[in-house]
């Protein structure tokens, strides 16, 4: 669905969140409001953008909005649909946004529960790469290699940041055999808004998850945001991707990759690495797309 910048309204239903300068959350959400406008009841879990957005008496956003415990975003969204659905309200948008932690790790249960059961609502995780809100521990998201204060890094070399594979959400929402599911980047606006009103259109669980750079946790100045979500795309270290009838689409596959360290290097939590992780992680992202491409083309 092609969407027209000019067609946008200059309504906005998300200002005056309290997130650090350049943070990625927020402007993940405010370009999907802008597609599924005020008549959205939105649930926020515990997060970054829980803690900035929605502190009783106050909220940033400018359509209905409660806010729910960190594993309770399905659940929550489920019983909304379900409200809605009893209300005979049809032109609805249950929204539910979660980070990478109360997604991939805490809320992993509940979304499961949510797909299997189809329930009509969309659910957007922003993925940061670790729990921000509560100083930086790392999560199943987190990218290997990455420093985070629960994957630490030494002198001597036997403390290496973050050692394990990151869980592929795409891939575990997609095996639910959602109607929708899709990767995203806040540095590709255009792209992240025409999977929102893919999804709007749709009926069941949509789920698409975003990468939203976070400059205070990953260390880089808060002004490169949109730079760094496009050096991951460009490196090959994130991907577009749409999961849709049962068949994955490729929406953007570089014919050739950045090297990795143009992306990982500058940054703070990626400073420890030497030319042979840069090696690994180059391997891990080969096989990574290799898997892919063969989806892309079966
Ligand atoms: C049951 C429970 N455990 C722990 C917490 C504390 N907590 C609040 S937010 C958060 C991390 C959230 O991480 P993520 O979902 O990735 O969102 P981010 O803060 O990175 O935006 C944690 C551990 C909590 N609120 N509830
Ligand atoms: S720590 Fe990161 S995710 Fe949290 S508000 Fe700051 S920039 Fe945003
Ligand atoms: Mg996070």
């Amino acid at each position: 669905m092609a969407i027209n910048y000019k067609d946008l309204s200059d309504e906005e239903l998300l200002y005056g969140a309290k997130t650090c300068p350049g943070c990625g959350a927020p402007i993940a959400v405010r370009l999907a409001l802008k597609i599924l406008g005020a008549r959205t009841f939105v649930c926020v879990t515990a997060s970054c953008l829980g803690a900035t957005t929605t502190v009783y008496p106050q909220t940033s956003f400018f359509v209905n909005n409660a806010i729910a415990a960190f594993p309770a975003t399905a659940s929550t969204i489920a019983g909304m649909s379900a409200a809605v659905e009893m209300q005979g309200l049809e032109d609805v948008t249950i929204l539910g946004i979660a980070g990478d932690g109360g997604t991939a790790d805490i809320g992993l249960q509940a979304l499961s529960g949510l797909c299997e059961r189809n329930d009509n609502v969309i659910f957007i995780c922003y993925d940061n790469e670790a729990y921000m809100n509560t100083g930086i521990q790392r999560s199943s998201a987190t990218p290997y290699g990455a420093w985070t204060t629960t994957s630490p890094v030494n002198e001597t070399g036997t403390a290496k940041g973050e050692t394990r594979i990151r869980k592929n959400l795409f891939d575990i929402v997609s095996a639910h055999r959602v109607p929708y599911c899709a990767t995203a980047s806040t540095s590709y606006p255009r792209d992240f808004m025409e999977k929102i009103a893919k999804a709007k259109n749709l009926k069941g669980t949509k789920f698409v998850h975003v990468h939203a750079p976070c400059p205070t946790g990953w260390g880089y100045p808060s002004e490169k945001t949109i730079e760094y979500g496009r050096l991951a795309v460009e490196t090959g270290l994130w991907y577009l991707a749409e999961y849709e009838n049962g068949k994955v689409t490729l929406n953007l596959a570089p014919k050739v990759f950045k090297p990795v360290e143009s992306y990982l290097a500058p940054q703070r939590r990626f400073r420890h690495l030497k030319e042979e992780d840069f090696k690994v992680i180059e391997k891990q992202r080969d096989e990574e797309w290799a898997l892919l491409k063969a989806k892309a083309a079966s």
